[in-house]
């Protein structure tokens, strides 16, 4: 799913994440090369139009976060744009207030409309709801037998109508046994055509009136491309859809029609049909269809987090001290302490920062019991003191360990410790000269 789309805006991301400073036209230049890549995915034209004003906007206006560099931040706006092409939030099935709730599957021949009935069965049935099929596409005889046998393997009772009768006769009928029999959802599984007519969404409607569907699920195959768009279209203006089932995403599908159709119809894909195995339905979550196509998620993360944590003021005295003068203070591995907390742990963040993986990592161990006792013996110094550890002798360090209730072993602990955070920060200050978290970095223009 998305692999050649995914490679390709990789490719088209990297100039801008090497890159320490961005310029303007860096960013124009760069979101070209993104604009090249989804068309040629087969992203619908204004949809990659408004999708890149989104994102320069967004690019250009951004503040800059002092702890990643300006390309990664750009990725994750990317990424933050992409998740907002399928939707705001994960999609979910609506619930009938009164009554079974009633799924009618919709879409053109070969779309995939059975195979999802029974997947979505097999989900629902596992989340502890009581679904009913119903096949009440009765033109060809298979289908019944399709939906039998589907059905059987899901474990999901089948109601079907007869072959050659009336399809909304049919579903009506089922509707009443799901009623009856107390099952919590119906799913109707309808016929297929090769083409928007007429006569199709006649009978669709009369079904729609028959069963009153709390959910009209358009199923569309992932491989037509832009067709599954304007498919999508047509079934909204005749029905009033309420969501999209993309299905074959296991496919070579270039990606378009799944990132354009919420644009151009304003319908989310609810589901992705990923394989011809029963199990194989995801949720269209937003951000993990996002997270699939641009597979960053440790930028993303790291951004995030630092988007989270970093109390810019804190931080920017913080790296001011750090890397601006080269002193590294009791006071300022105290501040640091804290944020590497907020932060989740240090080695895991810097894994994160490229070439911090060569460095000797000061083993921090942020369990929140021990921050407490970090601060207590830090607390205990005076002020001299923490702006000069180096005074500390054997006499000041057993007053410390009274002041704060800890060992004097530990307050010696905490000291090497922060002798190894220090060199630490030489090192990073040589490694991010020019890079992140400079002051006077632009980031726009
Ligand atoms: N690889 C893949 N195959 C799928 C997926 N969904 C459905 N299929 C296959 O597509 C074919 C058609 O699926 P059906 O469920 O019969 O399609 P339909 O819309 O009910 O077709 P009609 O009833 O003829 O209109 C079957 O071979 C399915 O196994 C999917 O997500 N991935
Ligand atoms: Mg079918």
């Amino acid at each position: 799913m998305f692999d050649e789309l995914g490679t390709k805006l990789d490719g088209a991301l990297k100039k801008l994440r090497q890159r320490g400073v961005l310029t303007e036209p860096m960013i124009k230049e760069g979101l070209r090369e993104v604009r090249r890549v989804l068309l040629e995915a087969d992203v619908n034209f204004k949809v990659t139009r408004d999708f890149l004003g989104r994102v320069q906007e967004r690019a250009l206006g951004a503040s800059v976060l002092k702890a990643v560099s300006p390309g990664q931040q750009i990725v994750k706006i990317v990424h933050d744009e992409l998740a907002n092409l399928f939707g705001d939030e994960p999609p979910t099935i609506a619930r009938a207030t009164l009554g079974p709730t009633v799924i009618l599957m919709v879409g053109l021949q070969g779309s995939g409309k059975t195979t999802t009935a029974a997947k979505l069965a097999r989900r629902l049935g596992r989340e502890g709801r009581t679904p009913m099929l119903a096949a009440c596409d009765l033109q060809r005889p298979a289908a019944i037998e399709q939906l039998q046998t589907l059905g059987e393997q899901v474990g999901a009772e089948v109601f079907a109508g007869e072959f050659g009768g009336d399809p909304v006769a049919a579903a009506r009928a089922a509707r009443d046994r799901a009623v009856e029999s107390k099952h919590s959802v119906l799913i109707v599984d309808t016929a297929g055509r090769l083409q928007i007519d007429e006569a199709l969404m006649d009978e669709l409607g009369r079904i729609k009136d028959a069963v009153q569907p709390t959910e009209i699920l358009l199923v569309a195959d992932a491989m037509t491309g832009q067709e599954a768009v304007t498919i999508a279209q047509g079934f909204d203006e005749a029905l009033g859809i309420t969501g999209i089932v993309m299905t074959k995403m296991d496919g070579d599908a270039r990606g378009g029609a799944a990132l354009s159709i919420r644009g151009i119809t304003g319908k989310s894909i609810k589901f992705v049909g990923v394989g011809e195995g029963l199990d194989d339905l995801d949720v269209a979550d937003p951000h993990r269809l996002a997270g699939r196509i641009l597979q960053m998620g440790d930028v993303v993360g790291l951004v995030e987090r630092a988007q989270v944590a970093i109390d810019e003021g804190e931080q920017a005295k913080l790296q001011e001290r750090m890397l601006g003068k080269g002193r590294f203070t009791l006071e300022d591995f105290l501040v640091a302490m804290r944020q590497i907390q907020k932060m989740g742990p240090l080695d895991q963040l810097l894994k994160l920062i490229p070439g911090a993986g060569r460095m000797k990592i000061p083993a921090a161990n942020m369990d929140p019991k021990r921050m407490k006792h970090v601060e207590a013996i830090i607390l205990s110094m005076t002020l001299e003191e923490r702006r000069n550890p180096k005074i500390l002798n054997g006499s000041r360090r057993a007053r410390i360990a009274k002041g704060s209730g800890r060992p004097v072993s530990e307050v010696n602990r905490l000291l090497k410790q922060f002798k190894e955070m220090q060199k630490f920060m030489k090192q990073m200050k040589g490694m991010m000269g020019g890079m992140a978290g400079m002051p006077g970095m632009p980031f726009g223009p």
